[in-house]
């Protein structure tokens, strides 16, 4: 097929959180580097993305921050933006699906596959909180796993031993809305009948994508279809969500997954409006890129649906990425384990490129892959700035030094093998490229154009112009037959050097467009230079072309801060709330000023600890224990039992009413029998009398100690 335009997208992240690393490595970078390649090749290609808005997960967030759903999305919408906008993912448009124009848009496909009797309508019964008068979704039911009895798991998921359970499964269900227990009703739902699109998908994929879609897309789709699919309901009971189109449905909304997808066409039909030609004629060549956990509703339910609905073209890609796992653990955000990207950000202003490099040379293409700190500190130190980085600028302060700041003249006969042989590889480093690219493997594509600078920086250390300089100085007199064989050598030498920079700087621009940038500014060319064409020749810089002084591509990556990163990630970080500022700078870790006995600790660490003030209201002595005393202790809003070692130093009565400082989140530990909750600080004196650590003035019980 010879497609005339490309519609590339990238998966919609659900607006109840910000992006982590592993969401660009998975999906966002990929696409980038696509999309940016292709633009580079002049082809018409449109790059769409924006926020999910709906579903259950934005719900529950707006739920338990006591939110409305609307302020988590317009507040994530906004944060996730600015870090794609950051790390330099260029998508032609970032829209949402709140727009109005979605919702249309939405409701229009809905209404058209049902007025055609598409739907299958049935009844069934299902969880209701009698209480809130409100069906539940599966995750607002929550009750004992039946496998691992944690008393708090999911209507989907046990989070503890990761079952997935169905509502029916879970011992004494109760309502996350009310606490009260659920009521089973009926409710009326439209299906998609997937299983009359059983033997069509089959030839689709199973049959005609063998081969050419990557195998793990592959497998996923054909074991989905092997098993047998199923009718699926496309309707759920909520007020949140795109509402269905019709009068019997009030309180219903179109299920997530059913208007998500179509959030790209009505993205792209808010960026223009040729919006048909991109999604409607069949020399359109369509790419989702997507994590592996969104396969199915790529390959399989959104393709069904729009070849239920007629008249748009299918993927003809999905080029799915595995996930990136953190320091050796699976990403989490209930425990806060990732990377976010707009904290990233803050921590290493203008490093969208490194971040870039290292996502996309360690990218999850064919399996799970691991993101540690220290091999981002090698891959910056060892790659990026020990070859690119190193022969660029030693490219550059060569022709400085010897070639007085500008192209110098090329000597055709002069022209031996190794100048030759780097001319080649500059021309079938391009093809390579072009072929791994095109095939969606990214990393290959970047390891070629890595393996490309290491022959510039062998070709260097071979030539030895600096030598050759040397030679020329010692003969004195430039007219001299040696002096000019020299001169002739430098001048090839650095000549090569420099067409290789411009030639580094196209095949770079997709996957580190901020560096290409500043490349082009040290060549003084246009950014226009970057056209792929342009690539693979050794005479893209005109001889005599005078260029500015280097500057430093890459900075390094010293140990202090991948010390700071990895105690930020086990110290369990900030995490993202609707109510946070969007971003707030990390404050280093400096282990040379701290004037401490223990090992510093970051301040998330230490906020980690609740620290408040409280009112001794009883103490008394406990039996076989000469050293405590029980304590009941007034907190404001409730009253502890804390046992503290201080009976030798106090008699109960004289510390009643006294106020103290109160560790109230330590774990609760029994002592002689008595369960302690919470810990009372105290000074050690010089002759080990212990002393109240109390407010100089009287507070409230409960005031918080920050
Ligand atoms: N929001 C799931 C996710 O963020 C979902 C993707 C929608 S793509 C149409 O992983
Ligand atoms: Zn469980």
């Amino acid at each position: 097929m010879n497609y005339q335009r490309l519609l590339v997208t990238a998966a919609l992240p659900y607006a109840n959180g910000p992006v982590h690393i592993g969401h660009l490595a998975g999906c966002y970078l990929p696409a980038d580097i696509y999309v940016r390649y292709q633009r580079a090749q002049g082809r018409d290609v449109k790059f769409i993305c924006g926020s999910d808005e709906h579903g259950v997960p934005i719900t529950i967030r707006a739920m338990k921050e006591g939110v409305s759903p609307q302020q988590v999305v317009d507040k994530f919408h906004a944060l996730i933006r600015d870090s794609f906008a950051d790390m330099g993912i260029s998508f032609d448009i970032y829209s949402r699906t709140s727009a109005t124009l979605h919702h249309e848009t939405a409701q229009a496909f809905f209404k058209k596959l049902y007025d055609e009797g598409l739907f299958e309508e049935h009844e069934s019964e299902q969880y209701f909180d009698p209480e809130k008068q409100v069906f539940l979704a599966d995750r607002y039911i929550i009750g004992t796993c039946p496998v691992c009895q944690n008393p708090n798991a999911y209507g989907d998921q046990c989070e503890r031993c990761g079952s997935s359970l169905s509502p029916e499964q879970l011992i004494n269900p109760r309502s996350a809305l009310s606490e009260s227990v659920p009521e089973k009703r009926k409710t009326k739902h439209w299906y998609f009948p997937l299983n009359r699109y059983e033997d069509w998908l089959r030839e689709w994929i199973v049959e005609g994508k063998k081969g050419e879609w990557k195998s793990n897309v592959y497998g996923q789709c054909k074991s989905w279809i092997d098993a047998g699919l199923q009718p699926r309901a496309m309707t759920r009971d909520s007020s949140w969500g795109v509402p269905v189109p019709l009068e019997c449905a009030e309180g219903k909304v179109l299920y997530v997954w059913f208007d998500a997808p179509i959030g790209y066409i009505s993205a792209t039909k808010e960026l223009t409006p040729m919006w048909s030609d991109y999604w409607q004629r069949e020399d359109t060549k369509l790419v989702h890129f997507i994590g592996k956990d969104n396969i199915v509703f790529h390959c399989i339910i959104f393709p069904a649906m729009l070849k239920a609905h007629g008249g748009f073209v299918l993927p003809d890609a999905v080029p799915a990425n595995e996930f990136l796992n953190i320091e050796g653990e699976k990403v989490s955000t209930s425990r806060n384990w990732a990377v976010w990207v707009h904290e990233y950000l803050n921590d290493f202003p203008g490093g969208a490129d490194m971040l870039r490099y290292v996502l996309c040379a360690n990218a999850p293409e064919t399996k799970d892959n691991d993101f540690t700190w220290k091999d981002f500190q090698t891959r910056i130190n060892s790659e990026l700035n020990s070859n690119l980085g190193n022969f660029v600028n030693r490219a550059m302060v060569m022709m400085h030094k010897l070639c007085k700041g500008k192209v110098p003249p090329m000597h055709v006969n002069h022209i031996d093998e190794k100048d030759a042989e780097l001319a080649a590889a500059i021309s079938v480093a391009k093809k390579e490229i072009e072929s791994s690219i095109e095939a969606y493997r990214f990393r290959d594509a970047l390891a070629e154009i890595m393996l490309l600078s290491t022959k510039g920086n062998k070709y260097l250390q071979e030539k030895e112009p600096w030598q050759l300089a040397k030679r020329l100085n010692a003969t004195g007199t430039p007219a001299s037959a040696e002096a000019v064989e020299a001169q002739v050598q430098i001048d090839n030498c650095i000549y090569f050097c420099l067409q290789l920079c411009a030639n580094l700087a196209i095949f770079i621009a997709p996957f580190l467009p901020d560096t290409a940038t500043k490349m082009c500014h040290m060549m003084k060319v246009v950014d226009r230079m970057l056209q792929w064409e342009n690539g693979g020749r050794p005479d893209l810089l005109k001889v005599g072309y005078s260029l500015r002084e280097p500057e430093i591509l890459f900075r390094k990556i010293e140990d202090a801060e991948v010390l700071a990163q990895v105690e930020k990630l086990r110290s369990g970080g900030t995490k993202p709330t609707t109510q946070l500022p969007a971003s707030k700078p990390q404050e280093p870790v400096n282990t040379q000023l701290v004037s401490a006995s223990k090992a510093p600790i970051s301040f998330d660490e230490f906020a980690k600890i609740e620290l408040k003030t409280g009112t001794i209201l009883t103490a008394e002595k406990i039996e076989k224990a000469d050293k405590l005393l029980k304590l009941q202790i007034d907190l404001g809003t409730e009253q502890r039992t804390i046992v503290s070692g201080i009976a030798q130093h106090y008699q109960p009565d004289e510390i009643v009413g006294r106020q103290v400082s109160v560790v109230v989140n330590l774990a609760p530990r029994k002592m002689k029998g008595i369960e302690s909750a919470g810990m009372i600080l105290m000074a050690e004196d010089e002759d080990g009398k212990l002393v109240f650590v109390s407010p100089v003035q009287a507070v409230r019980a409960g005031a918080e100690i920050r």
